[in-house]
């Protein structure tokens, strides 16, 4: 069992003494306060009777009662001093063009300028004056005698020159052109040559490939192959027509010495003409390098 003691009862009345006080200390704080908030009311009650305007009654009680202190707004002031002059403003837009002045001045007088283009021909003028009498001329030459002696001088001017061509032709056979009875000239320097080229190198002599027309030609053209020791082509061809062989001008042929079994157009490939070193001739290749014998 436990037994309250004395101290204990003290203890506990002592607390009991103060919860009473402050409940009693609240109670009348609560009082000032309603009561201070009831004055408030009456004295707005008082203060602000007749006030009806709807906008009044939602501004602050302290505002509307003029308990803020703002007064109605005073009358416009007298004008202000100048102030002083401001910053200069940006460039303003172009103004419209204006009107055109008056006419200057003539001014000084400008360099020569460059020649103009050329005017067109003027009009023909007058007939001039009749000039001086010339100096007599020469003596006239119709002269039969005088013609007589021209005609002369020119003869002799010929035998000279076919005594010169007949030593000319002498010294050609010297140097191994040949001269055949019908008056060709056959020659060739060795030079071996395709066809085409063969016949270009006599055309760009003045000549043409021999084209053997008698014995007596075609041996001259066989004596160059023995000096050459090669087969020599002739003017002779089929390139045309195969199997109608023709010289070089196209004219059918007067004259052949055709070796035994030719012309065969061996391998359907042989429209040219040689002569052999033994004189007969064979059709070959066109394109093959002969020795070139040409005919003046
Ligand atoms: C003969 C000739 C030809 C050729 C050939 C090698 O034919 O007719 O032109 O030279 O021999 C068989
Ligand atoms: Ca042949």
């Amino acid at each position: 069992m436990h037994f309250l003691q004395r101290s204990d009862f003290n203890k506990d009345l002592k607390n009991s003494h103060s919860i009473t006080a402050v409940i009693w200390s609240f109670t009348m704080w609560v009082l000032n306060v309603f009561s201070m908030l009831l004055v408030a009311v009456v004295f707005q009650t008082i203060s602000c009777q007749g006030l009806t305007n709807a906008s009044d009654v939602c501004r602050p009680l302290s505002e509307i009662c003029g308990l803020s202190g703002k007064g109605e707004k005073g009358e416009k002031g007298e004008a202000g001093l100048r102030g002083s002059t401001g910053p200069i403003g940006k460039m303003g837009p172009q103004g419209a063009k204006g009107n055109i002045g008056p006419k200057g001045e003539k001014g000084d007088t400008g360099e020569r300028g460059m020649p103009g283009a050329q005017g067109s021909v003027g009009q023909k003028g007058a007939a001039g004056e009749k000039g001086n009498t010339g100096p007599k001329g020469d003596t006239g030459n119709m002269d039969a005698a005088y013609d007589m002696s021209r005609v002369i001088a020119l003869e002799n001017d010929l035998a000279d020159l076919k005594t010169v061509i007949g030593f000319a032709k002498q010294a050609l056979q010297l140097l191994g052109i040949k001269k055949t009875t019908s008056g060709k000239y056959i020659y060739s320097d060795g030079t071996n040559l395709p066809f085409s080229d063969a016949e270009a190198y006599c055309t760009n002599a003045n000549s043409a490939l021999i084209n053997p027309k008698t014995q007596e030609e075609n041996r001259a053209a066989q004596q160059f192959a023995k000096k050459y020791d090669s087969l020599a082509y002739l003017g002779v061809n089929d390139r045309m027509k195969e199997g109608t062989f023709v010289y070089q001008d196209g004219q059918r042929l007067t004259y052949t010495n055709w070796g035994s079994g030719e012309p065969n157009n061996y391998n359907n490939n042989e429209d040219c003409v040689t002569v052999s070193t033994d004189g007969e001739w064979n059709d070959v290749p066109c394109s093959l390098p002969y020795v070139v014998v040409c005919e003046f």
